[in-house]
């Protein structure tokens, strides 16, 4: 979807990223498989079946093949362009002001899912996933969505509570619609388009997320946020497939919109320092769960509330599993510089896109990989 961010949405992002990871990802033709290997060659041999050659179906469960050529393909080998940047992960704070008023507007783009792969994206702003909104218990939102594409859409807002035959209503191109709600429970929550079928609507890429702070929120040294979601792929630069959706036979996993990102382009980190990831699994249909390789949790808050906190009496976690519409966050450090996977440990989806990497420190990522 990079293409079609604007700057001020890309910049921020590259802030977070070592131009050294990047070039050790990018340079020589690396594709993701080997990067992939070189993050994690011992950890992950499953990622290499998938990494090894080209899905023009996939999906869950195995069946439903269809004739080549009619779908678009991902190469899960193949590496983006040396100007493509990432999808910013990084979480900004919570604006200062109490009372928020935002325009949204939901219009279709072509935009690229995977290197080479573009489809026609049903989006909010014209991003996948659409912008995230921050706030805190008692902020008010007073959300106007244009509908500027040529589709009838609509927006659900998880963190509201209204009626939904009033607020949720789809609108027609040209039309417009007010949104106001107050923030009244804390937690990260999934907005989509709620116009039938729901299923495609998400499906082709109209969700995104409202933070809405926990009191007393820990400070950390970063905040990053991942929305897992699958992409069912159509005709090349056209809307994702519904019979796939239907059936849950997905192409692709992905944090952020965009096959494997993280790891053509690491997060970078230092060794020690507090890294606060906020996770939401938007689906439509797969689960999350969501792991961390080289480190483990101590601090686990989903849908509401805290599971595990700092003590040394309590154990740590390793997982925040997380089924569609859910969402938490997860504490962690690093204890030694290195490259860090993160995944969902569903075992059949990180070769499939749901896999990315910390970069912990200065650390050589083709150096790392050329011992392997
Ligand atoms: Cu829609």
């Amino acid at each position: 979807m990079s293409e079609h961010e604007t700057p001020t949405e890309t910049e921020a992002g590259q802030g977070v990223v070592s131009r050294r990871a990047v070039v050790g990802a990018a340079f020589g033709g690396i594709g993701a498989a080997a990067v992939v290997g070189v993050a994690a060659a011992a950890a992950w041999p499953d990622t290499t079946k998938a990494a090894s050659g080209t899905a023009t179906t996939g999906g869950h469960g195995g069946g439903g093949s269809e004739s080549s050529g009619k779908f678009a393909e991902i190469d899960f080998t193949a590496a983006p362009k040396d100007d493509f940047k990432a999808h910013d992960p990084v979480l900004k704070p919570r604006p200062a002001k109490r009372e928020q008023r935002i325009t949204i507007t939901a219009r279709e783009v072509v935009g690229e899912i995977a290197p080479g792969t573009k489809q026609n994206l049903w989006t909010f702003d014209g991003q996948v996933p659409g912008p995230v909104y921050r706030g805190a218990v008692g902020d008010k939102f007073h959300f106007t969505l244009k509908n500027e594409g040529t589709l009838g859409h609509s927006i659900d807002f998880h963190a509201s509570k209204v009626a939904p035959n009033e607020k949720m209503a789809t609108i027609q191109p040209g039309e417009s619609i007010e949104y106001p709600f107050e923030a009244k429970h804390a937690g990260i929550w999934m907005y989509h388009c709620g116009t039938a079928p729901v299923l495609h609507h998400i499906g082709t890429g109209m969700y995104g997320a409202v933070v809405i702070d926990p009191p007393d929120l820990a400070p950390v040294d970063h905040e990053f946020l991942f929305i897992q979601s699958e992409f069912y792929t159509g005709p090349e630069g056209e809307p994702g497939d519904y019979d796939k959706m239907f059936n849950e036979q997905w192409d692709a996993v992905v944090f952020n919109g965009y096959v494997s990102q993280y790891v053509h382009r690491p997060i970078r980190v230092e060794p020690n320092e507090r890294i606060r990831a906020w996770v939401l699994d938007v689906g439509p249909s797969e689960n999350c769960s969501f792991h961390v390789i080289g480190t483990i949790f101590d601090t686990v808050y989903k849908e509401g509330t805290y599971l595990l906190r700092p003590d040394e009496r309590q154990g740590g976690s390793q997982a925040l599993d997380l089924q569609p519409a859910q969402g938490g966050f997860v504490e962690f450090t690093f204890d030694e510089p290195g490259l860090y996977p993160f995944a969902t440990h569903k075992f059949a989806n990180p070769g499939k896109g749901a896999l990315g990497v910390f970069q912990a420190g200065d650390v050589e990522a083709s150096a790392a990989g050329a011992g392997h």
